[in-house]
């Protein structure tokens, strides 16, 4: 049996989900997504997701057509059809149907769709060497523009960053906000640690609030780390003791090199792992339970 899909309240086989040609979330990236994982049958933090998803509708004045308990019952039911204890579950919210104008008015009903998959992992390489990156050209979007805490479907500026990382020979990009200042990654947010202390950029430097940011957050001050939103620059970064990633997909990555310099001792770092290692212990058991 093939995969099934939510669309619109039906669940399809996989073939069959499909959207219109004329669908806004095609031709404007006009619509909102969220991006879940479940672990053993629980989804990790899924009223967070569910509500930096109805936050993200809000700002685009999109009307979800379902409560939030509805949508949280709608992941939970593709999740049970599909037979997935681990799964990554993409939650897309479009404008929908309309004609070729920009007017949202003409899209009379939006369409939401949940894609729950196999997760499938980050080579282990990551996290056991820890990753390169480089700081590319693209800057994040201005926030006064486009805020980045909208998780929209317009991911080109994310896009454009991923493909310059790509080129160069690296698999994530540091991206700058329009002022110099570290924002995040493509996919996930940037922390380092220096002489015990953990430090992220603030969501004003124009950043997506990443839900495992806030988990990482919350870890380390109940470990007694130190945690400070903080406006970093490039030369924080490559000073610093560790870096990390933080995101749904990646969890948490070990960053061994930015811009060619060395981090730290060039492999991962002790409060990293320590993190990494508290992280895997609160997906266990901090979510949504289902059962088949
Ligand atoms: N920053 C940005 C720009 C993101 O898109 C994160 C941070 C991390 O947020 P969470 O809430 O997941 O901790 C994201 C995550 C992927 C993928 O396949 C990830 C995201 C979007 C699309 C794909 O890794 N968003």
């Amino acid at each position: 049996m093939g995969l099934k899909i939510y669309l619109d309240g039906d669940l399809v086989d996989k073939d069959a989900a499909k959207i219109s040609v004329f669908d806004h979330g095609l031709l404007y990236g006009d619509g909102v997504f969220e991006g879940i994982r479940s672990y053993n049958n629980v989804v990790f933090k899924l009223n967070e997701h569910i509500s930096r998803l109805y936050e993200s509708a809000h700002t685009i004045m999109l009307k979800i057509p379902l409560s939030k308990t509805q949508m949280s019952e709608a992941v939970i039911k593709t999740l049970q059809e599909n037979g997935l204890k681990d799964a990554y579950i993409r939650l897309i919210v479009t404008r929908g149907v309309g004609d070729l104008g920009l007017d949202p008015r003409k899209c009379r009903k939006p369409s939401v769709i949940i894609i729950a998959d196999k997760i499938v992992l980050y080579p282990e390489k990551f996290y056991e060497q820890g990753l390169k990156i480089i700081t590319v050209p693209t800057t994040r979007n201005l926030a006064e523009a486009l805020n980045p805490r909208i998780k929209s479907l317009n991911y080109l500026n994310n896009v454009l960053a991923k493909i310059e990382a790509v080129n160069a020979g690296y698999e994530e990009a540091i991206m700058l906000n329009s002022l110099g200042f570290v924002a995040e990654c493509t996919g996930d947010n940037l922390f380092i640690i220096k002489k015990g202390t953990v430090y992220t950029p603030p969501q004003s430097m124009g950043i997506l609030l990443g839900i495992t940011r806030d988990v990482v957050i919350d870890l380390a001050r109940k470990l007694h780390i130190s945690v400070k939103e903080q406006i970093l620059t490039r030369y924080e970064l490559f000073n610093a003791d560790e870096a990390f990633l933080t995101g749904t997909a990646a969890e948490i990555i070990p960053v061994v090199c930015i811009d060619g310099r060395q981090i730290g001792s060039g492999s991962p770092g002790q409060i990293s792992l320590k993190l990494l290692q508290a992280f895997k212990k609160a997906t266990e058991n901090d979510g949504t339970k289902y059962n088949f």
